[in-house]
């Protein structure tokens, strides 16, 4: 096969965001697009030049298309190997395994994660490097900048892979040896969760015994990536049976009306399910898996934050953290601060971190981070880099049968000990940008103005300002740093409320605010958590005059 060089014009608009470049499909399908991304990457990233790449993704819609270019583009780039998923499946935190595995230089993850597929819905492009984590600002920011002047790129455009079946392949590309090794997506990872878990006590959780009945499970795929992997360990391994996986074959548009996202809101199929009160324990991801929801018996919710702070506090349930013990813990800014309670119980390090996994790598990799997560439904461990909906799943079984109790049991008790973190986020989608950057600039200089005076209130109540800030990160390993992550307030009566604009949607801009407060007292563990929220809710539209720059009266979305 011969390489050959195509002329090729700048797109502006391919900058990174938060994890990874996503845009609707007809953007990606513009003459050039994705070439150009995957050029920039491979120019940006010597090592891949005479290395190794895993390639692979969650299964939507063009994905198989920019497999066949990622492989062209990486010939003519002098890769040596490439490892793609059959039929180019691969969640995003398997294909984060397989690279800390074979030692490869990098990924190429193909998902818009939770965002609708479909030629109408989203396809994304994400880096990720050899430490099978996404790749860091300094990176993304180099293939951004390339990506602007672009001018052409390297192909081997007679070079095609059949990715339908399990089997390698070898190319002479003048007179190189070029190899494309396609793998089952599944085998890996569930070695790896065989490590992590003590399968036997899980399968046991789930048969149940001359004591005490079987745990009636049910997860649901939303026809995302992680049906195959689901069933091959909760039904193959676990014992559970297939009819407690559910939408568990990967489709190109998610089936259409199905929205892969793990919330109350998307996965209602889920929360109807549970709440008619059969099941005990339910879970849904997102499209590329690395995210989770986890419910109790009736629907009993968890919400993300205080999943991560029980996984946390329940550590000795899972016999990888009692072997390599606990480095420390990590949460994004953003994300209700109960796991800080209990890191400061067990006396380890927590470090709050902007948005995004990224930013947990650098720790995982010095070995200062072993438990972190998210409030958006991420939740994950050092044992990859990249967060992870079926270990959080496992991680839950595990602490079931390790507890004997029920989830909701496990949570009141942990509220019981630590007091309750309520946590909520609104979202406001697809705003105009202009109006949502606007809003956040006079935001700032407003609340520098309200530090003085301190006390700030709204219709239903006051609160007085303990300080206010733009989040910036200084990353303890290695120096850099990460400015405008956030406007915070922070409350002296313990409550927060945040603001940020997204870094993952694909069309205009989107608007998160996050409140947070703290309760001790037990009789209110209970209470309606709109009706705890309303005062920070109202204080925090009128601070922020949300409705005059964005026109919304209303979210749309609240998790
Ligand atoms: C969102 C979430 C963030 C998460 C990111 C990627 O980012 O808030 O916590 O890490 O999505 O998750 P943003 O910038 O839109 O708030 V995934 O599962 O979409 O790769
Ligand atoms: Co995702």
């Amino acid at each position: 096969s011969q390489v050959q060089i195509v002329q090729t014009r700048a797109f502006e608009d391919q900058k990174p965001g938060t994890s990874g470049l996503r845009k609707p499909v007809d953007t990606f399908q513009q003459k050039g697009y994705a070439e150009n991304f995957i050029q920039a990457i491979h120019t940006a990233v010597p090592e891949l030049s005479d290395g190794m790449a895993v390639v692979g993704g969650d299964g939507r819609y063009y994905m198989t298309d920019v497999v066949q270019k990622i492989i062209g583009i990486s010939a003519a780039n002098g890769v040596k190997k490439l490892i793609v998923g059959k039929d180019g499946i691969f969640s995003t935190p398997a294909i984060s395994a397989v690279v800390r595995k074979t030692k490869a230089n990098g990924a190429f993850i193909l998902t818009a994660s939770h965002n609708p597929g479909g030629p109408k819905g989203d396809f994304g492009i994400k880096f990720n490097s050899s430490n099978g984590g996404p790749a860091v600002e300094a990176v993304t920011g180099q293939i951004y900048q390339i990506s602007k002047h672009i001018t052409e790129y390297k192909i081997c455009p007679d070079i095609k892979v059949d990715i339908s079946k399990v089997g390698c392949h070898t190319f002479d590309v003048d007179g190189r040896q070029f190899e494309v090794e396609v793998i089952d997506p599944v085998s890996d990872y569930v070695d790896l969760m065989k490590e992590l878990f003590d399968f036997e006590s899980i399968r046991n959780l789930l048969a149940g015994s001359k004591t005490r009945s079987p745990l009636k499970i049910i997860i649901n795929c939303l026809n995302g990536v992680t049906g195959p992997y689901a069933k091959r360990i909760l039904c193959d391994e676990l014992g559970a049976p297939e009819s407690s996986v559910v939408n568990c074959i990967p489709l190109e548009d998610f089936g259409g009306k199905l929205h892969p996202d793990p919330n109350l809101t998307y996965a209602s199929d889920l929360v109807d399910v549970m709440n008619s009160g059969v099941h005990d324990f339910g879970a849904a991801f997102d499209g590329d898996g690395d995210r989770n929801m986890i419910l109790g018996k009736n629907g009993f919710f968890v919400t993300p934050s205080d999943s991560v702070s029980v996984i946390g506090d329940n550590y000795k349930a899972i016999p990888y953290f009692v072997k390599s013990g606990i480095k420390g813990f990590a949460r994004s800014m953003p994300t209700g601060r109960a796991l800080d309670r209990v890191a400061k119980a067990l006396n380890v390090e927590m470090f709050e971190v902007p948005t995004g996994w990224k930013f947990f790598g650098n720790l995982m990799d010095a070995g200062r981070l072993s438990l972190c997560g998210e409030e958006s439904f991420g939740t994950g461990s050092d044992h990859i880099r990249e967060k992870d909906g079926i270990w959080a799943c496992l991680a839950w079984l595990a602490i079931l049968a390790y507890r004997k109790a029920s989830v909701e049991d496990v949570i009141r008790d942990h509220w019981k000990r630590y007091g309750r973190t309520f946590f909520q986020r609104y979202d406001y989608e697809q705003v105009p940008a202009e109006g949502a950057k606007e809003m956040m600039s006079v935001l700032e200089s407003s609340l520098s103005l309200a530090t003085k005076s301190k006390e700030i209130s709204a219709a239903s109540a006051s609160f007085v300002l303990e300080y206010t800030d733009n989040f910036s990160y200084t990353d303890p390993i290695d120096g850099s740093v990460a400015k405008n992550q956030g406007i915070r307030l922070q409350f002296t009566n313990g409550s927060r409320i945040i603001f940020r604009l997204s870094g993952t949607g694909s069309v205009g801009a989107t608007v998160r605010i996050y409140f947070e407060c703290y309760e001790d007292q037990p009789e209110r563990f209970d209470d309606d958590i709109t009706s705890i929220m309303k005062p920070l809710v109202d204080l925090a539209l009128k601070v922020s005059d949300l409705q005059k720059y964005t026109g919304r009266n209303e979210p749309t979305v609240i998790t």
